[in-house]
C-alpha cells in the first residue's frame, strides 16, 4: 500500500499538539526538529514539518495528502480541501479591536477607517458581508502595535486570552470568525484504508478525551438512583462488594459539566468515587 503524507506544523501553536494527537494514535516516529520529513515505523504514513501557511496549499496540490492547520489559514489562503475531522485544539477568535478611548464601537463605525491584519482575506469577505467598506492594510506580524503607532484605526488579529490585546491598551468590539485546529484532506481519498484507520483512531482519541472512567461504592438500597443518574451510558457494571449490601459501580462520564454529575453521584449516596483518565475509545 503507497504510504499516505501529512502535513502538520514544524514549529509553533500547533506543532505540539499535532505531535500529541498523531503519538496518541500509536503511531511511532521521532519528531526530529531539523527535518523535514519522518516516516512512522508501524503505519503507512510519512509526516511533512512545513510553515502553517503552506499546509493547505500542499493538500489542495496532492503534495501533501492530509494537514493539520488552523480553520484561519485554511479560509485565508481559499485552498479547495476537504474538511475531515474537527480536532478540538488550536482554538482562537479573529476578532475586530480598538483603542480603548477609540470612538469606534460598532461595525458601522469602520466605515472609512483602515484595519490592520494579518488576515486581508476574510476580513473583507467580512466587511463586505456587512456592506461595510473600509481600508484594509496587510501587515504580517505583530499587529496589535498598528493603532498605537499611528498605522491603523482598529485591528483584526486572533485572540485567544485576550492578553495580548490587553496589554497593548486594545479592546476587542466583534468576532470575525472562530478557528480550531482541522484534518484536512486532498480530492480523491474517499475509500482509502490508510485514511480510514487513522480517522477512526483519531477520533477513538478524541472521544477518549471528553470521557472519564468512573468507579464509585454505593448502597445497594441506592443503585437505583445512581443507574438514573447514569443514564445515557449504556448499563454501568455493578460489582458486589465484600462488604454486604454495598456494590460498586463502573461507568464512564463525559467531560461536559463534569463536577455537577459527580456532586449529584454524591447526593445520591456515592462514595469513595474514583475518577480515571481514559486513553482510547474504540466503537
Ligand atoms: O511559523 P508558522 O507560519 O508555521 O506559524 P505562525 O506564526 O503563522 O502561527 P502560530 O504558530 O502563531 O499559530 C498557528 C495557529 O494557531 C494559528 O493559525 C491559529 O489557528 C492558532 N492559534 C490559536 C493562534 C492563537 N491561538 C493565538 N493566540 N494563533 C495565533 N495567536 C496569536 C495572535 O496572533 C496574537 O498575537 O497570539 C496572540 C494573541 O494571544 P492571546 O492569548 O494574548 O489572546
Ligand atoms: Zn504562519
Amino acid at each position: 500500500m503507497k504510504n499516505l503524507k501529512i502535513a502538520i506544523q514544524k514549529s509553533g501553536r500547533l506543532n505540539e499538539k499535532s505531535v500529541q494527537l498523531l503519538k496518541n494514535c500509536g503511531l511511532d516516529f521521532e519528531n526530529y526538529k531539523s527535518s523535514l520529513i519522518t516516516t512512522v515505523a508501524n503505519f503507512n504514513l510519512e509526516i511533512l514539518f512545513l510553515r502553517d501557511d503552506d499546509i493547505p496549499g500542499y493538500v489542495e496540490q496532492g503534495i501533501a495528502d492530509l494537514g493539520i492547520v488552523g480553520e484561519n489559514v485554511i479560509e485565508e489562503t481559499e485552498s479547495k480541501v476537504n474538511y475531515l475531522q474537527r480536532l478540538g485544539f488550536g482554538k482562537c477568535t479573529l476578532k475586530l479591536a480598538v483603542a480603548k478611548d477609540s470612538p469606534i464601537a460598532r461595525l458601522e463605525d469602520l466605515n472609512g477607517k483602515s484595519i490592520a491584519t494579518s488576515y486581508p482575506v476574510i476580513l473583507k469577505n467580512f466587511l463586505d458581508d456587512y456592506k461595510i467598506q473600509a481600508d484594509i492594510q496587510m501587515i504580517s506580524g505583530s499587529v496589535e502595535i498598528a493603532p498605537g503607532l499611528g498605522l491603523s484605526d482598529a485591528i483584526c488579529d486572533i485572540v485567544s486570552t485576550g492578553g495580548t490585546l490587553k496589554s497593548n491598551g486594545l479592546q476587542p468590539f466583534a468576532d470575525v470568525r472562530t478557528s480550531e485546529a482541522i484534518l484536512i484532506g486532498r480530492d480523491g481519498l474517499e475509500d482509502n484504508e490508510i485514511l480510514g484507520e487513522l480517522l477512526q483512531r483519531i477520533q477513538s482519541v478524541l472521544l477518549a478525551k471528553e470521557t472519564k472512567y468512573v468507579v464509585l461504592n454505593v448502597e445497594k438500597v441506592n443503585l437505583p438512583k445512581i443507574t438514573e443518574l447514569l443514564h445515557g451510558v449504556k448499563s454501568p457494571t455493578v460489582v458486589p462488594l465484600a462488604e454486604d449490601g454495598w456494590v460498586a459501580v463502573h461507568t464512564v462520564i463525559s467531560e461536559d459539566d463534569f463536577w455537577g454529575k459527580i456532586n449529584k453521584l454524591k447526593s445520591a449516596g456515592a462514595q469513595g468515587i474514583v475518577v480515571m483518565p481514559v486513553e482510547k475509545i474504540i466503537m
